[in-house]
């Protein structure tokens, strides 16, 4: 840092800045989390001088000798942790991907199948708002009222009426496990393409804490940032079948040259993953948001689906009298970050739904165990109660212990002072 300090003060400060910040703070957005050092320095390294337009040994431009290994090594590393035949590291994050499935398999006004947002599907599963829901005919599926679960039977209905080109199962806010064999059963009913975005729970799934998609989905789409834990990007894996559509579709079809400094850092991301200590963090994480779903439960809050089977709590406030955003901003001022969230059949708008999301890969990563949930759940609660009533004095005490906490267990990839 000390030449960016040099170079650019404001930008070195800011950095600084959000150091601490992540330092201070207890993360509980899902998808967020705390990279190693040796992600951060893949991250930063001269590989994101070069250009390298095409894949391994069939490349636009020359001098890759070095950028091709690197990538190949990337791409054994996926094709091995994840059990898929095929595996593209270059799209540029999760959105991206998806776009490259679309190009890949459909033409615009195609049929796809998606849970809807609101339900806790993606934007990029054909939402209306977004491009996929623009350029082709976005037909969604949701969890039912009572259960907060998808129930398959309905899945196969709407997949026979409608005859989905390409199906999606997965989300970003789906507390429960996917049921991929389910998925894939449908999609075989209807001819359709099964692609598993495991965004979310991609690092649940190296580390065994989740069921894999493999066998199932034709294709699976996943960020690298979230509980994978590795830099900001994305990864398709596919079958042998669909390895060439796949890479077509990413380039030339949608991207330019590859961003191989973010490429280094998944191939030592994956590295780290597919080791012993990965698979202990995986289930901790589970482990971690199962406890404290039950903490918030007996505390009265109301977790859609009742719980979870993953690393993430979506939780409705609604009985608790406080909208989600509201508890969100409280949440913030007392050193907890969370996501204001719509929950299945809100009666709230989007930007200012009825419930929170949250979850524990990042609290994990800073090796926080099961036995401090407790205090976490009373936070959340003392600070949810202090947004309704308007008690600051609380706001700010749960504050100074959250950080004396987070002195307790530092989070990794961040500077020590
Ligand atoms: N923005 C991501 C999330 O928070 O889940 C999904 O793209």
């Amino acid at each position: 840092m000390s030449r960016l300090a040099v170079t650019d003060p404001e930008i070195a400060a800011l950095v600084v800045a959000e150091e601490q910040l992540q330092a201070d703070t207890l993360r509980l957005i899902p998808s967020e989390n705390y990279v190693s050092h040796a992600v951060l320095e893949a991250t930063g390294t001269v590989l994101q001088n070069k250009y390298s337009e095409g894949y391994p040994g069939k490349r636009y431009y020359e001098g890759q000798r070095h950028i091709d290994q690197v990538e190949t090594l990337a791409i054994e590393r996926a094709r091995t942790l994840f059990a898929m035949d095929h595996a593209n590291v270059q799209p540029y994050s999760g959105s991206p991907a998806n776009l490259a499935v679309y190009l890949a398999f459909l033409k615009p006004g195609d049929t796809v199948m998606g849970m809807a947002l609101p339900m806790g599907g993606h934007l990029t599963h054909g939402w209306g708002v977004s491009a996929t829901g623009a350029w082709f005919r976005g037909v969604q599926y949701g969890v039912e009222k009572e259960s907060g679960r998808v129930d398959l039977d309905r899945v196969r209905d709407l997949a026979l009426a409608e005859r989905p080109k390409l199906i999606f199962c997965g989300g970003t806010a789906v507390p429960r496990a996917i049921d991929f064999p389910g998925f894939a059963e449908i999609a075989r009913e209807v001819g359709a393409v099964l692609v598993a975005d495991v965004a979310h729970i991609a690092g649940l799934i190296a580390g065994g804490a989740h069921p894999s998609p493999a066998g199932h989905a034709d294709v699976v789409s996943t960020t690298t940032h979230k509980t994978l834990r590795g830099p900001r990007g994305a990864m398709l894996l596919s079958t042998a079948e669909h390895a060439k559509a796949i890479d077509r579709a990413v380039f030339p079809g949608l991207q330019g040259g590859p961003h191989n400094h973010t490429t280094a850092a998944i191939a030592v991301a994956l590295k780290e993953a597919a080791g012993e200590d990965f698979r202990v963090y995986a289930r901790q994480v589970v482990t971690n948001a199962q406890t404290l779903g039950e903490q918030l439960a007996a505390r009265g809050f109301d977790l859609v689906s009742g719980g979870t089977d993953n690393h993430l709590l979506l939780i409705d406030l609604t009985g608790k009298d406080v909208p989600g955003k509201v508890a969100a901003k409280a949440l913030d001022r007392a050193g907890i970050v969370v996501n204001y969230n719509t929950v299945p059949y809100d009666t709230r708008k989007p930007f200012d739904p009825s419930g929170i999301r949250i979850g524990t890969p990042a609290l994990t990563s800073r090796g926080i165990p099961a036995s401090e949930m407790a205090r976490v759940a009373e936070w959340i609660d003392l600070v949810v109660g202090a947004a309704k009533s308007g008690d600051e004095a609380t706001i700010e005490k749960v504050r100074a212990d959250v950080k004396a906490l987070m002195d307790v267990y530092p989070a990794p990839g961040l500077p020590v002072r």
